[in-house]
């Protein structure tokens, strides 16, 4: 008798190309088309508005981890091919960390991977603290209703990226506007990319200058690594853009989805009112909970034949993982659709997984518990200021969050 194997069934081109057109979703809702994938179709070819082609798209948790950790795997592969995306253009310059594979990632990594280490940012806790304590005064001051995205959420990580990296506040406003070109789907590919040139640019300047006289700041540590000949001026100036607009957009936007998704499941901020302690794993599970983004981010291209799941992929196929949907994966998550503070096992992908993992966890963890703490203390009867619907989310956005959060107490 014939045995089957799941890699009988229609490999590569044979197989039935899914069109994800990006549709701008209301409010926290899940992809529905994650959901079908992840629960009948794991490992499924898919068609994004931009870019040439077609990829694969991983769902399932475990097969998510396999992906992103396996060499086979490669970021750098992506470099210069116009992959099916949901952006017109690249996010990344071609000389940022992301574009990498081991051992040459490893390298350029490790030129500010200790720069965001648990322990340095537990250093830089006071610095941060007073930040996020002027802002929320600034709120008090300004009185109810006020809109926490302008007064809060947008500011905080700008001036908290700003200062880790050494940028002068007069250069704020451009470095915030170069983050919101570069960090868009909607923008066009021509505005994108000149964004992106010009920080680079802004950047490289800012390398010189601190390698002629160096001081206490990140831009000093990556100036060190070209000076030490550990990585190029290019790679610097393109991995600092990559850490600044990234790490503003992707706080700017889940923490304001933090707030949002507290106050409209009112039992479980009754739930962290009563027992603050669980604020660290609060973050955790808002952190599993909130679609961070739309559609899919950065690809990787198999450098091999690898089978993933039961499907064989072939060396050159476009490869997507989606950690959204693996956070929703009931193999490991009990109730996956559920917000519950009270989850003991939350391995969630949020911050990705393997050797890309997000270089700043640590620093966008410390910023989430530092806003959401504050709120909690200062606006015990906090709440939206408009009808939930009225609430207005950013359209073709990469990554997901409300243009603006009102809010009362
Ligand atoms: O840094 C990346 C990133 C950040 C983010 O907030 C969302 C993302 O989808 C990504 C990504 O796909 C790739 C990155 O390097
Ligand atoms: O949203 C994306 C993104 C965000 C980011 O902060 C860094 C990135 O490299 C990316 C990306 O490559 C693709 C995205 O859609």
């Amino acid at each position: 008798m014939a045995t089957t194997s799941p890699l009988d069934g229609p490999q590569g081109a044979e197989r039935e190309v899914r069109f994800w057109p990006m549709r701008d979703l209301a409010g926290l809702d899940f992809d529905p088309l994650l959901a079908e994938l992840l629960a009948n179709d794991p490992v499924t070819r898919i068609r994004l508005p931009q870019g040439e082609g077609d990829a694969w798209l991983v769902t399932r948790y475990r097969d998510v981890q396999f992906v992103s950790n396996d060499p086979r795997f490669s970021r750098k592969a992506v470099r210069g091919r116009s992959v099916t995306r949901v952006a017109p253009h690249f996010i990344p310059l071609d000389q940022a960390v992301n574009f990498f594979d081991p051992p040459e990632h490893t390298r350029v990594r490790r030129t500010v991977a200790k720069a965001f280490a648990a322990r340095r940012m537990r250093a830089l806790q006071p610095r941060v603290q007073q930040l996020a304590d002027e802002l929320l005064d600034a709120v008090e001051r300004h009185g109810p209703p006020a809109d926490l995205v302008a007064m809060l959420h947008a500011p905080f990580p700008l001036a908290a990226l700003s200062t880790l990296m050494g940028v002068p506040p007069e250069d704020w406003p451009r470095i915030d506007d170069w983050t919101e070109r570069v960090l868009s789907a909607a923008r066009g590919r021509q505005d994108s990319d000149r964004a992106k040139a010009e920080m680079g640019a802004y950047y490289a300047d800012l390398l010189r200058h601190r390698l002629a006289e160096p001081r206490e700041d990140l831009v000093s540590t990556l100036a060190r690594a070209v000076r030490e000949e550990q990585a190029t001026e290019e790679e610097m100036a393109a991995t600092a853009v990559l850490i600044h607009s990234s790490g503003i957009h992707a706080v700017r936007n889940n923490s304001a989805n933090m707030v949002y998704a507290l106050l409209t499941h009112p039992r479980q901020l009754d739930r962290l009112r009563a027992d603050r302690s669980l604020l660290p794993q609060a973050v955790e599970e808002l952190l599993r909970f909130i679609p961070h983004r739309n559609g899919v981010g950065l690809s990787r291209i198999a450098v091999a034949d690898v089978e993933v799941g039961g499907v064989l992929i072939r060396e050159g196929d476009a490869v997507y993982v989606s950690y959204l949907s693996a956070n929703r994966d009931p193999a490991v998550f009990a109730d996956p659709d559920a917000l519950d503070f009270d989850r003991q096992h939350n391995p969630h992908l949020a911050f990705g997984h393997g050797p890309h993992h997000c270089l700043g966890a640590s620093l966008a963890r410390m910023e989430s518990q530092m806003m959401l703490a504050g709120l909690l203390d200062r606006f015990p009867e906090l709440r939206l200021a408009v009808p939930v619907e009225q609430v207005r989310w950013r359209a073709s956005a990469l990554i997901r969050g409300p243009v603006a959060l009102p809010v009362t107490w």
